[in-house]
């Protein structure tokens, strides 16, 4: 078999069925392409500079094959490290490449980066109310569905709005057009409510469902500290991101006080974001994504890094991460022996059709099929009708006006 390809020619799609995606397209001389996700929520265009302006004009006539030198000459040869905008783009790329290989050795991904390890990848759903009766009807809508762990989130009483509660009876999706929302926050409220929350729907649902929260980087360690301890009697399968995660050795203050399960790094873009985190056992799931923590290569690295110290891995898979990523993380997850679970936030029927993809949700698992390559295309005419439209994530002030983390 003749393995010798170059790459002839990369492109930048960007579409909007009901949110944005920007998608690297990479052509060979072999007439087999790729593709990879570089979104980056709220800052789309950025990516897409990059890798226009910096990125596609040093693909042209290399190996597609050289996953890791193309990554290297990318990280290394910018100079200029990471960041997420500059990994994102790296990202795309090598995703794109690795879609290329499995579709040329005509093998899905996860037997190129050492087979199944399990037959299916266990995942979460996230159920949302704005009180408490209507998250737990909601979570009780998706153990019906089938999952098997569903992350619960509840309007904060006295706060107008709250992290992973949508408006209306529309599903949740955090940006929107126009410039930033702006949204209230306070502390205090919070943590007088989330453990009551959790009392009420761990009563509701009973023992067997796993439950995962995420309180959005909105915390301090010594407050994350406590809101962990409370919520040890309903057994939460992970509180996420209790804090931001800049300051990693602030992690040891929660872990020292609390044996609640903790997930991090969805928006980590490096595994020296972590590294500390990962070393000194403060976290158990590890949430990098592949677009935004630059591609399956380092994703694998940093996956196996974690086995060491018990940590396992929970990528993020909102719906600001394409249908590319999600098949991406679940060649991965399928893979490696430290899989921990897969956020699983359906995406739009209308992002469905401009991405028709192999994998498929069946029982609280999904699964990557079996397609050579990643399993995803884009169907580009429909693509071409749904334009880029600006949007952003909200911002957050505590109640006296002070900007907090949102
Ligand atoms: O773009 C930001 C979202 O991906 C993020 O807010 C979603 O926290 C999130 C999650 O856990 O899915
Ligand atoms: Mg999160």
């Amino acid at each position: 078999m003749e393995l010798s390809m170059k790459i002839t020619g990369a492109r930048v799609i960007v579409t909007c069925p009901d949110r944005n995606f920007v998608t690297l397209r990479i052509e060979t001389d072999a007439g087999i392409y790729g593709l990879g996700d570089g979104t980056l929520n709220g800052r789309e265009m950025a990516v897409v500079a990059y890798l226009e302006e910096h990125v596609i004009p040093c693909l042209i006539g290399r190996d597609p094959f050289s996953t890791e030198d193309i990554w290297q000459y990318l990280y290394r040869g910018a100079y200029w490290r990471r960041g997420p905008v500059t990994m994102s783009a790296i990202g795309a790329v090598d995703v794109a490449l690795w879609d290329i290989k499995g579709k040329a050795l005509k093998t899905p991904v996860y037997n190129l980066l050492g087979g199944a390890s399990r037959q299916g990848c266990l995942v979460y759903c996230h159920a949302n109310g704005s009180d408490t009766a209507s998250a737990i009807d909601s979570v009780k809508k998706h153990i019906d569905l089938g999952y098997l762990a569903v992350r619960a989130q509840a309007g904060v009483p006295g706060l107008s709005s709250s992290y992973g509660v949508p408006k209306g009876n529309k599903s949740y999706e955090p940006a929107e057009r126009g410039l930033p929302a702006e949204s209230l926050w306070s502390t205090e409220k919070y943590l007088r409510f989330a453990p009551r929350m959790f009392e009420e729907v761990r009563k509701a649902v009973g023992e067997e469902v796993h439950l995962l929260h995420d309180v959005h980087h909105r915390l301090t360690p010594i407050e994350a500290a406590r809101l962990g301890k409370e919520l040890e009697p309903y057994d939460l399968f992970w509180m996420e991101d209790p804090v931001p995660a800049e300051l990693q050795e602030g992690f040891a203050l929660i872990r020292s006080h609390t044996t609640t399960p903790i997930a991090t790094g969805e928006v980590f873009n490096s595994l020296h974001d972590a590294h500390e985190l990962i070393r000194n056992q403060w976290i158990d799931y590890l949430r990098m994504t592949i677009v935004h923590g630059g591609g399956i290569t380092p994703l694998k690295k940093a996956a196996d890094f974690a086995a060491v110290y018990h940590v396992k891995t929970g990528f993020h898979g909102a719906t600001d991460l394409s249908p590319v990523t999600m098949a991406a993380a679940l060649h991965l997850g399928l893979a490696i022996n430290n899989f921990g679970i897969q956020e699983h936030m359906p995406h739009t029927d209308l992002t469905d059709r401009v991405f028709p993809h192999a994998y498929r949700f069946h029982a609280g698992y999904m699964y990557p099929g079996d397609e050579p390559g990643l399993g995803v295309d884009i169907d580009e005419a429909l693509a071409g009708t749904l334009p880029y439209q600006r949007a952003y994530l909200p911002v957050a002030r505590k109640l006296d006006g002070t900007l907090t983390d949102w």
